[in-house]
């Protein structure tokens, strides 16, 4: 029996920072970083001052938090603080423009913005934008002057498993990203069913996600899972590379390692140029896009660890099909995580025969209840309690689930959600462009990344030069992950009687 059960009236702040405390872990470290290590008693005092704060800040139970804070110890603060006090936290991917802020900060309809400084520059012109519908703002430092002074106790607002937690915004092809819901047992969910049963994550874990905490996959790495079972966690709040990554792990030795499959690419290039000290790490993780066979044949060669590759996704919020230590299978994405239900359904909605390939769905115990203020998406994705992945799948003779792409156009860079409407976009934004496509294509190794097709006013300005414009508008207007690596200029695009364009076609 998978089902995981919890008591009618709780909060979910006591099991995964309180219960420490009374099971003797007060002095343990909880969290790691290059400046400071918090114990399990400091974090505990501190979630309540946060708590505490917020509702000092005009906060009542039921408010939205936008939390766009970057990897540190103030994150755990502000999202168990607002979890405790009734509050529901919102932490959105910290790399978005000041124009994606203000649309989640106006659609979310939250209280207080609390923000590191180092996105002052995307924050604050999106504040400015709003005008007089802004909500109140302050920055991190700010808000932990205010930590300070708040009172160290906090007595937990009762919720039931299903009550309203926290939101994580998920984008999509069109359109305006979605707040995904999620309730109160859906961290229990995805940290006792993958993090406990499937990579076996107990106290004595050190574990370290590249992945930030923003990202539905960060977050259960680098904090719900190492805060179940009383493990630790190292956060580093720079920029994945792989030397910044090599040297948290020389520096912490963490036990597991999760990164994305282009993290592992850029690392075994920089392996092969100087060898690092790995040993400590008993299992690495991959999710965000699927992990090619190669990169994990060599990264095996290279370090002696396999790399458990898993699909999750933000509505689901934890990983539901993966790979194990005792049963992987380089180049698919493992088997069903037990406790979730996966069906591969043909265009009538009828299961595909065994080794076809159709539509993935799962029912998860840990699926969001439903996209706020999105009544048409929620119906689409959410089915009498199945949830679409938009991912076509089929499994092998063994029953390995394999990833054949998106139903959509969506694309996974670096495992974040492209959407290629949104470069066509910035890129008509330019003079010389008449129409554009982006499309994703495969890198050197066999990685996705956006290339756009364009089609000009003038064919004669196509060149180098123009090229290297137009990459830096993207890089300048978009998230900076989002810029097309390859253009290509053509007279024309194919399209639908309609005028849709195809972008399928451009992919052959
Ligand atoms: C794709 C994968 C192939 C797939 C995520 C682990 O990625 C996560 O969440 P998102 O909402 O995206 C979900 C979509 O990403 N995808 C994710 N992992 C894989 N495709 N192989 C994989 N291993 O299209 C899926 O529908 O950003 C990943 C844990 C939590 C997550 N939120």
């Amino acid at each position: 029996d998978h089902k995981v059960r919890l008591p009618e009236a709780f909060n979910v702040a006591v099991p995964f920072i309180d219960r420490h405390i009374d099971q003797g872990r007060g002095s343990k470290p909880a969290i790691r970083t290059a400046h400071e290590t918090v114990t399990y008693a400091e974090l505990a005092e501190r979630v309540n001052r946060a708590g505490n704060a917020l509702l000092a800040l005009g906060m009542a139970p039921g408010d939205r938090l936008l939390m766009v804070v970057k990897d540190c110890p103030a994150f755990f603060y502000l999202f168990w603080g607002a979890i405790k006090a009734g509050i529901v936290p919102i932490p959105p991917n910290t790399l978005l423009r000041a124009p994606d802020y203000a649309y989640m900060i106006d659609d979310s309809g939250c209280r207080l913005v609390v923000y590191s400084r180092e996105y002052a520059g995307e924050i604050e012109p999106a504040l400015r934008q709003l005008g007089a519908k802004a909500p109140p703002a302050l920055t991190v430092d700010a808000f932990l002057a205010e930590v300070n002074k708040a009172s160290p106790s906090l007595v937990p607002r009762l919720a039931a498993p299903d009550d309203d937690c926290f939101w994580l915004y998920s984008s999509g092809s069109t359109g305006r990203p979605k707040g995904a819901v999620h309730a109160q047992r859906d961290m229990v969910v995805t940290s006792e069913l993958y993090g406990v049963r499937v990579l076996g994550v107990t106290e004595e874990d050190i574990c370290f996600s590249a992945a930030k905490l923003f990202f539905a996959y960060g977050l259960g790495n680098g904090m719900t899972f190492p805060l179940w079972t009383g493990a630790t966690a190292v956060l580093d709040e720079r920029r994945p590379t792989p030397d910044s990554t090599f040297e948290t792990i020389e520096t912490f030795s963490p036990t597991i390692f999760y990164g994305v499959p282009t993290l592992y690419a850029a690392q075994l290039a920089a392996l092969d140029a100087k060898p690092r000290r790995l040993e400590s790490l008993r299992a690495c993780v991959s999710a965000g896009e699927a992990l090619p066979a190669d990169m994990f044949r060599r990264w095996k060669e290279k370090t002696g660890t396999v790399i458990l590759d898993g699909i999750g996704s933000t509505e689901a919020l934890h990983i539901f099909i993966g790979n194990r230590l005792d049963d992987h299978r380089a180049g698919t994405s493992g088997r069903p995580v037990p406790g979730y239900e996966v069906r591969i359904l043909d265009e009538n909605g009828d299961p595909v025969p065994k080794g076809e390939s159709g539509r993935l769905w799962i029912r998860a115990e840990s699926a969001a209840k439903y996209y706020w203020n999105k009544p048409d998406k929620t119906a689409e994705t959410m089915v009498e309690g199945w949830l679409n992945t938009g991912d076509t799948y089929r499994q092998d003779d063994d029953g390995y689930f394999i990833y054949e792409g998106r139903s959509d156009d969506m694309l996974k860079v670096g495992g974040i959600w492209c959407s290629p409407v949104e470069i066509e976009n910035c890129l008509v934004g330019h003079p010389a462009v008449l129409e554009a496509a982006v499309i994703g294509y495969a890198d050197a190794d066999s990685l996705i990344k956006p290339k756009a097709v364009v089609v000009l006013k003038q064919s004669g300005d196509a060149g180098a030069s123009l090229t290297d414009e137009l990459m830096t508008l993207c890089k300048k207007s978009l998230a900076p992950y989002k810029y097309p690596r390859w253009i290509e200029y053509v007279p024309e695009l194919p399209k639908t009687a309609t005028g849709k364009i195809q972008r399928f076609k451009l992919r052959d």
